[in-house]
């Protein structure tokens, strides 16, 4: 839309705010002053009920959550011409915790046409170095130096019916001994990001723990499987589909 000056000045006011309006909601602007990155926990389609022995999981067992603590880390907005936007580089989530559930960022996203959202569950070996949280409550994540050092990926935990004695089950995820256990998720998103700000929830269905490609018993990790390397596959490759993501605004 283009206006001569003279004629601009003979319209007035009104209709230059007019014609300002309407060329910012041609850019799509959404109005927002801030960016948010929310977290959602759901079995299914349902947000998650603690401390209630009331979920199926793909081998059967009847579950209970307790408690839920991850991090994520190098949290990055991508387009196709290779561009990237770093969110934020470590993000810690307590699932029971409403304070850790809402991340806010002031910094404005370029108008690059964003795409696809990345980051990693848990750390990439270099990043996951001793020490680096003195205080609480990420301090609680961290992994035992004789089983390799860092922190905690995820603490899971819960309660669930093994030969009818209620038993309970954690399973924690680290970088074992050094082996990389953490794992790149990638997620399309729907609508592309061109604003200054954006609106986000990034949902975890905790029942794909569980499931694709290995059904996990939590019979087969009674008393823990911080040292089972083969547990730790298991569940980084069923991770990779466990986040979606939602895109408020
Ligand atoms: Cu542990």
């Amino acid at each position: 839309m283009m206006f001569k000056g003279n004629f601009l000045k003979s319209i007035g006011l009104t209709t230059v705010l007019a014609a300002a309006m309407f060329l910012q909601s041609c850019e799509k602007e959404n109005g927002l002053t801030q960016s948010t990155l929310r977290f959602t926990h759901k079995v299914g389609t349902s947000n998650v009920i603690y401390d209630s022995l009331m979920y199926t999981n793909e081998a059967s067992n009847l579950f209970s959550v307790t408690l839920l603590r991850y991090f994520i880390s190098d949290v990055v907005l991508h387009n196709t011409s290779g561009d990237t936007f770093v969110i934020d580089t470590d993000i810690y989530v307590d699932a029971r915790d409403t304070n850790t559930l809402t991340h806010v960022f002031t910094t404005e996203v370029p108008n690059k046409t964003f795409t696809h959202l990345t980051f990693n569950f848990g750390f990439s070996n270099e990043d996951n170095v001793s020490g680096m949280y003195p205080s609480l409550p990420e301090s609680g994540m961290v992994w035992p130096d004789m089983m390799g050092g860092g922190y905690h990926y995820m603490k899971f935990e819960g309660k669930f019916l093994d030969n009818s004695m209620i038993t309970n089950f954690k399973v924690h995820t680290g970088m074992l001994n050094g082996n990389a256990n953490y794992f790149t998720v990638t997620l399309p998103l729907a609508e592309s990001i061109s604003s200054k700000f954006f609106d986000m929830t990034l949902v975890m269905d905790l029942n794909n723990w569980f499931r694709t490609p290995n059904t996990f018993d939590l019979a087969n990790i009674i008393g823990g499987m911080m040292g089972n390397q083969t547990a730790q596959t298991q569940i980084q490759q069923n991770g990779q589909d466990v986040f979606s993501v939602i895109q408020n605004d």
